[in-house]
């Protein structure tokens, strides 16, 4: 099964933490074929910066179904673009953030989200909100650490989130903890070895969710909105999205 992993920012450096933390926890029968968009956002921290990035995704999305792809994963926690990829192909596909949301929720019955920025967790409190797993959610919390420090300064993020996630444990009466971003892939065990937590990460959590799918024989349902779009004209720099 080929299952491809999408960063839908275009660091190269994300994409292979990305890629490593995806082939670690797949079947030996999988494929993880790792990719960003060809233009967006270096990462995505806004709303603007999401909205930039989900045509990045679709385009992804369109070369994975030249490809013969099975699977997809969206490996940004703000799940940017889930649904107008959902409706391109017959393909599951996963959104990080819903994944890890959905493995936490079956492993405790409360947990938090230590996220990167402080102004992204509305990102998160949004799709808790769609999800149906805001009861679920104490809070959402933040490490405050760009992004990219992720790749940059890997060992003061780390510092950071784990104190975070300490603060989380002793206040938020938590049972676990979800990492919020993409880049947070390779931090899992030692997270959870230094906080004493269950410590869920949705690159992984979505990967085991997209080889369950696929081995179930589950798709994409085209009944109703998910069906692909219907054919029309796009003007301008979207002129290759025509019919
Ligand atoms: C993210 C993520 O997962 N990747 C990225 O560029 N921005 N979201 C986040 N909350 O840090």
């Amino acid at each position: 099964m080929k299952i491809r992993v999408i960063n839908p920012n275009t660091t190269a450096a994300m994409t292979d933490t990305i890629a490593q933390a995806a082939r670690r926890v797949a079947g030996p029968g999988t494929q993880i074929v790792a990719t960003q968009p060809a233009g967006g956002p270096v990462s995505i921290e806004s709303h603007f910066d999401e909205a930039v990035a989900a045509v990045g995704v679709a385009e992804e999305v369109m070369a994975g179904e030249r490809d013969g792809t099975d699977a997809y994963v969206i490996a940004c926690f703000g799940d940017p673009g889930l649904l107008s990829a959902r409706e391109l192909t017959r393909a599951p596909v996963i959104g990080i953030a819903e994944a890890a949301f959905h493995l936490a929720a079956m492993i405790s019955t409360r947990f938090s989200v230590v996220t990167t920025l402080g102004r992204t967790g509305i990102i998160a409190e949004h799709l808790l909100a769609q999800y149906g797993f805001a009861h679920q959610c104490r809070r959402v919390r933040a490490a405050e650490i760009p992004v990219l420090d992720l790749e940059h300064d890997p060992q003061a993020a780390l510092r950071r989130i784990i104190q975070e996630s300490q603060r989380a444990k002793e206040e938020d009466g938590i049972g676990a903890i979800v990492l919020g971003c993409g880049g947070m892939a390779d931090l899992t065990d030692t997270i959870a070895k230094a906080v004493g937590l269950p410590v869920v990460e949705g690159v992984t959590a979505a990967v085991k969710l997209a080889e369950s799918l696929v081995h179930l024989g589950l798709q994409t349902s085209k009944h109703g909105d998910l069906d692909f779009p219907r054919p029309k004209a796009f003007a301008g720099q979207f002129r290759h999205f025509s019919a």
